[in-house]
């Protein structure tokens, strides 16, 4: 057997000094469908996420807390490794900035970007924003009703000065501008790449890279009064995960360079300019895509602790279900816009598209086979031209979805499965099965097998994204453990005639309202 392909997808590492909340769940659930993906389409996938513990940021919010850091650290990291669990998230590693394999991996990078003469010593003075952890040119800030300056994304600032390494960023422009152009897409979506793109062609100043006026976290090599600059510390996870900086390892030489790392629209300078300019300053490969996804809002409103209305992922799944919240966050929105969180929406999304749709197509054709067919799978018989023309739309659903899956648009995955959900309760309803219990049974039974099969294969196909509630449907169909992926054996096989159906029980309740209840 050939080897697999190996696919490394990576998450954001989270900063600790607050616990998940939607937006981080987005992101995590992507990377997890799109691992998901993969897997079941047979590759050999790498699926890492964690959390950003070092930096100024956490430091203040331990102490305000009363507590060590490293103490704060794992009480809250331990919350994001909760939710992972909770929302069966399929990460194989968790990593955590504070471990050592990290400090180990940050310290060579930096030795190597270092030897290769693109880090120098010299004196920083400008503002910084502790919260967004970046540096600012005063030509980027604005000035608050009180006239305090503030950061571009309404942050507060203070002036800084003092003794800093820098990183050269300013030579790696045309390298840079390079690589946006690199085949396929390094930068999606599109109109972000042209962001990055315009940003890059206005000019680079170099980086300041280590701070002297705090010590939680990784000192620099050779001088250790300095510490590493919290996002030079953060975007090397991607390394560490893979072995870095084992680089003649087997993991690394398979999984680096990383396929998507997927990221928030606030962070994608980050991912796009620095992290690849450290990558090729180290003679590294850069990642393939960075993907940088759009912004939830709750309600219409900007979610943010002081308006109250953060939106806790652990109440919401209680609420409406995990594989329901799971479909809705990945379907409601264009993967890479903005998209608003509404319960009016979610509602709808779980008794139109899951109750409705495809809900009441498995339960009304898997029913009538459990009572009219002796619960096992008819004969698919003669089929006509409108049996075909299903059975060829279920058919055509996995090379377009996996298009798709290529470049992250994920809602349009779903869609083009919910399409051939329709096509087919459209088709059912056409063909009357029950009406043809008494006058055609041969003819019913092949109506009730085109349709079995379709859902066989919808069963198949949403499991990167409904993993429960898909495995309950194709048990009631008895579909073996080994003929669920996206293969010949699988999705693309047929329906066996005569296998027994477990008694259909609805896979996707109707959400009601409680006080209708
Ligand atoms: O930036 N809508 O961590 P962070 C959508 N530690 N996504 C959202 C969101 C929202 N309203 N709010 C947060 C950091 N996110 C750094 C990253 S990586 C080397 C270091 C998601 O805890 C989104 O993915 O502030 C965003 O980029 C990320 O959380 C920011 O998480």
């Amino acid at each position: 057997m050939p080897a697999k392909k190996p696919f490394y997808i990576t998450t954001p590492i989270y900063y600790v000094n607050d616990i998940p909340h939607i937006g981080h769940a987005y992101t995590t659930l992507a990377c997890d469908v799109l691992a998901r993906f993969k897997r079941l389409d047979g590759f050999d996938v790498m699926f890492l996420t964690g959390t950003d513990e070092h930096g100024q940021k956490v430091e203040k919010s331990a102490a305000a807390k009363g507590k060590a850091p490293i103490e704060f650290c794992n009480e809250v990291s331990e919350r994001f490794r909760e939710l992972a669990k909770f929302m069966k998230f399929s990460n194989d590693d968790f990593i955590r900035t504070t471990e050592e394999r990290h400090k180990v991996s940050c310290q060579a990078l930096w030795k190597k970007i270092e030897a290769n003469g693109n880090i120098y010593l010299d004196k920083y003075s400008g503002w910084y924003s502790v919260r967004d952890e970046a540096f600012y040119a005063e030509s980027e800030l604005q000035t608050a009703s009180n006239g305090d300056k503030l950061a571009p994304t309404g942050a507060p600032v203070e002036w800084v000065e003092e003794e800093s390494y820098f990183f050269k960023l300013s030579a790696w422009e045309e390298k840079l501008l390079n690589w946006y152009e690199t085949l396929p897409e390094t930068v999606l979506p599109k109109s972000r790449k042209n962001e990055v793109k315009s940003f890059v062609e206005g000019g680079l100043r170099d980086l300041s890279v280590s701070r002297t006026s705090f010590s939680w976290g990784v000192p620099v090599p050779g001088n250790e009064k300095h510490i590493m600059y919290v996002w030079i510390d953060a975007l090397t996870n991607y390394l560490t995960g893979a072995g870095y900086p084992n680089t003649d390892s087997e993991k690394f030489q398979k999984f680096w360079p990383a396929d998507v790392h997927m990221v928030g629209k606030d962070i994608l300078r980050f991912h796009a300019v620095y992290w690849p300019a450290f990558l090729m300053a180290a003679d590294i490969e850069p990642p393939r895509r960075v993907f940088a996804h759009g912004w939830w809002t709750n309600e219409g409103q900007k979610i943010s602790k002081s308006l109250g209305n953060v939106i806790d992922p652990f109440e919401i799944v209680d609420e409406f279900g995990l594989d329901q919240v799971r479909y809705f966050l990945m379907r409601e929105v264009p993967f890479g816009n903005d998209g608003d969180f509404s319960r009016t929406a979610m509602i709808n999304r779980i008794n139109s598209d899951l109750a409705n749709d495809l809900g009441n197509l498995a339960q009304r054709s898997l029913s009538m086979i459990f009572k009219n067919c002796d619960g096992k799978i008819p004969d698919q018989g003669q089929l006509k031209e409108e049996d075909e023309k299903i059975l060829q739309a279920a058919d055509d659903l996995l090379p377009a979805i996996r298009e798709f899956m290529d470049m992250q648009q994920i809602n349009k995955v779903l869609e083009t499965i919910w399409k051939v959900v329709s096509d087919c309760n459209v088709y059912f309803a056409g063909q009357e099965p029950w009406a043809l219990k008494n006058t055609d049974t041969v003819r019913m039974g092949t109506v009730l097998y085109v349709t079995a099969e379709v859902v066989r294969q919808i069963g198949i196909l949403i499991r990167f994204i409904m993993p429960d509630s898909a495995e309950m449907l194709l048990d009631q169909i008895n579909i073996d453990g080994d003929k669920r992926g996206y293969d010949q054996l699988g999705v693309l096989g047929r329906l066996k005639t005569g296998t027994k159906l477990d008694k259909p029980e609805g896979v996707f309740p109707r959400y009601v309202e409680a006080e209708n209840k």
